[in-house]
């Protein structure tokens, strides 16, 4: 009996110590003094502090010193500079090689006439009539040459002549061909409106002084006979 109350007095005092253990721990916490702030407010602005950021140049917008390469350097507007559709022109009525001046150019005409029958395609009275193996020459050459304008058609009922405009950056001694006439029959006048690209046309530059030409193709003789009209020529930059 007195070793069970010594146990069980044993029992009670841990208990009481435990109990005071967690007592003593709740106590021994070390209250917070207010009275103190750990740390110092911030006083004093940053006056170091980089400016509004939105001044600064955005580099993605900086423009490329670079030009691009893809794009055409400004040649200007394409004027017009000439054009006749030989009414006022001085006369020619044979296919023997020779020359008139049409609205203030002289043109070489070869196995071509200046024609006004009924059969000849015109805007107003007058056309130029050629056949094969003939052309139709301007020949003053035009600076930055940028467009050729003109209209052709078969003589008559003619189906037979074909026809093609060429230039020359040599004074004519050798041409290039920028147009040919699609296969067909034209018994009205058609438009065409050349536009020349230079990136194709091999040896000839837009700086270039050009000559321009029309060919008469086809079998020789009347049949191959055929009309231009309405010739314009446009440059770069005036
Ligand atoms: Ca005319």
């Amino acid at each position: 009996m007195k070793r069970f109350i010594s146990l069980a007095f044993m029992v009670l005092f841990s208990l009481s110590l435990a109990a005071c253990g967690r007592t003593d721990d709740t106590i021994d916490e070390t209250p917070i003094d207010t009275s103190t702030p750990e740390q110092t407010p911030l006083t004093t602005p940053d006056v170091t502090e980089t400016p509004d950021s939105t001044l600064t140049p955005d580099p993605t917008i900086t423009p490329d010193p670079t030009p691009d390469p893809t794009l055409t350097p400004d040649l200007g507007e394409a004027v017009l500079v000439y054009q006749t559709g030989f009414e006022d022109a001085t006369s020619k009525g044979a296919y023997a090689t020779g020359t008139i001046t049409a609205d203030g150019k002289d043109w070489e005409l070869s196995e071509a006439l200046r024609g006004n029958l009924d059969n000849d395609k015109t805007v107003g009275e007058w056309a130029i009539r050629g056949r094969a193996e003939g052309h139709a020459k301007i020949l003053q050459a035009f600076d930055n040459l940028a467009k050729i304008e003109f209209m052709y058609a078969h003589y008559g009922s003619l189906t037979a002549g074909e026809l093609s405009v060429e230039i020359s950056a040599d004074g004519g001694t050798s041409w290039v061909a920028v147009w040919t006439m699609p296969a067909g029959t034209y018994a009205s006048l058609q438009h065409v409106d050349i536009t020349l690209d230079y990136d194709a046309i091999a040896g000839i530059n837009l700086g270039d002084s050009i000559m321009v030409r029309w060919v008469f193709g086809g079998p020789s003789g009347n049949d191959s006979r055929m009309n231009l009209d309405e010739v314009k020529i446009h440059v770069y930059g005036e």
